[in-house]
């Protein structure tokens, strides 16, 4: 890693990478914290090397990981806010624009939850696949509005992130039955909702999540169970808009089976997507800070917040793509 990059940034990458940090809010709230660490703590000797030195820690933040398009959202928040011509001015720059940013992100997710919330009657029962706090927030503004809700919660092999979604809904008082992922269609006739969040969102609507979302949602619109996806504006991807396709992360296998059992089993080819697509037509509603959107019509949303595309500002002015 670059060595302008602060050991505090060092750590919050590899944190992100090895998914001690995870999430895509999460994510992007802890990479723009590193970002104002950077600042705060840089010792350039002038505005240029300042800039440099937050560009060197927004791409170790960057190179993470490649699905989660909160991370490069948040950094080019962060990034975009430099606008003075001296390293004082910069510093402050930076910390002004990533407390923004957190302070933003907090409120989008409630603003969200309460939108969500409407979504759910007194009485439902949902049915969740992996842990996302965009998702939580809709389910607690729901309760917080006096509604009883349930939940089935898929366990999400390979790491096993139902966990914590049912440690969540067990603390906001939300009764929890924990399944294993093929048990889904099942249950999807004792639930009135699937609820998921999003790592992005792309131009024409499509999901993108933790992998499993896309056959849970079309096994949900096979027994008319409607699907909706918790996702703030942070997670619209805007180079999608432009022609370019979301990277699906393939993380280490060993995060599904360990070597000892791999080699009992004859060394098969072993492969961990951490992520699927899910067309629109198989989503009901994407749930946003802004209010629900069909998917077919999210690309508006995009338009208005990204324009028509997005800029790399991390990348050193010699080789910076505009696409
Ligand atoms: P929030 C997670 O990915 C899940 O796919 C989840 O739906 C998504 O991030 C969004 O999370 P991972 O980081 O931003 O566990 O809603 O791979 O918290």
């Amino acid at each position: 890693m670059d060595d302008r990059v602060h050991p505090e940034v060092r750590r919050t990458a590899t944190e992100i990478d090895t998914m001690e940090i995870r999430g895509a809010a999460t994510i992007a709230d802890a990479a723009a914290r590193a970002l104002r660490m950077q600042a705060t703590e840089s010792d350039a000797a002038d505005a240029e090397a300042f800039r440099a030195d937050l560009r060197a820690a927004a791409r170790a933040l960057h190179e993470t990981r490649p699905t989660a398009v909160s991370l490069p959202n948040a950094l080019r928040y962060v990034l975009r806010g430099m606008s003075s011509t001296t390293v004082e001015g910069l510093r402050q720059n930076v910390v002004d624009s990533a407390d923004e940013f957190c302070a933003r992100l907090e409120r989008a997710q409630a603003d969200l939850g309460e939108v969500g919330a409407n979504r759910l009657r007194d009485g439902d029962t949902i049915m969740t696949h992996c842990h996302s706090t965009d998702a939580l927030a809709c389910v607690e503004a729901a309760v917080e509005q006096g509604k009883h809700i349930e939940a089935v919660v898929k366990e999400t092999r390979p790491r096993n992130q139902g966990h914590i979604t049912a440690k969540r809904l067990d603390e906001l008082g939300v009764p929890v039955t924990l399944i294993v992922d093929s048990a889904a269609r099942r249950y999807l006739n004792d639930v009135d909702h699937v609820l998921v969040g999003a790592d992005a969102v792309a131009a024409d609507g499509s999901v993108i999540n933790k992998i499993g979302t896309s056959g849970l949602a079309v096994n949900a619109r096979d027994r008319g169970t409607p699907i909706m996806v918790a996702a703030q504006t942070l997670k619209l991807h805007p180079g999608t808009m432009t022609g370019h396709t979301v990277d699906i992360e393939m993380r280490d296998t060993s995060e599904v089976i360990d070597d000892e059992t791999l080699a009992e089993l004859g060394n098969p080819t072993v492969k961990n997507p951490a992520f699927d697509v899910t067309p629109p037509r198989y989503v009901d509603a994407i749930v946003t800070e802004r209010g629900q959107f069909p998917p077919e019509s999210i690309v508006i949303l995009m338009r208005e917040l990204f324009g028509e595309g997005t800029s790399e500002p991390w990348a050193e002015p010699s080789s910076r793509a505009e696409p």
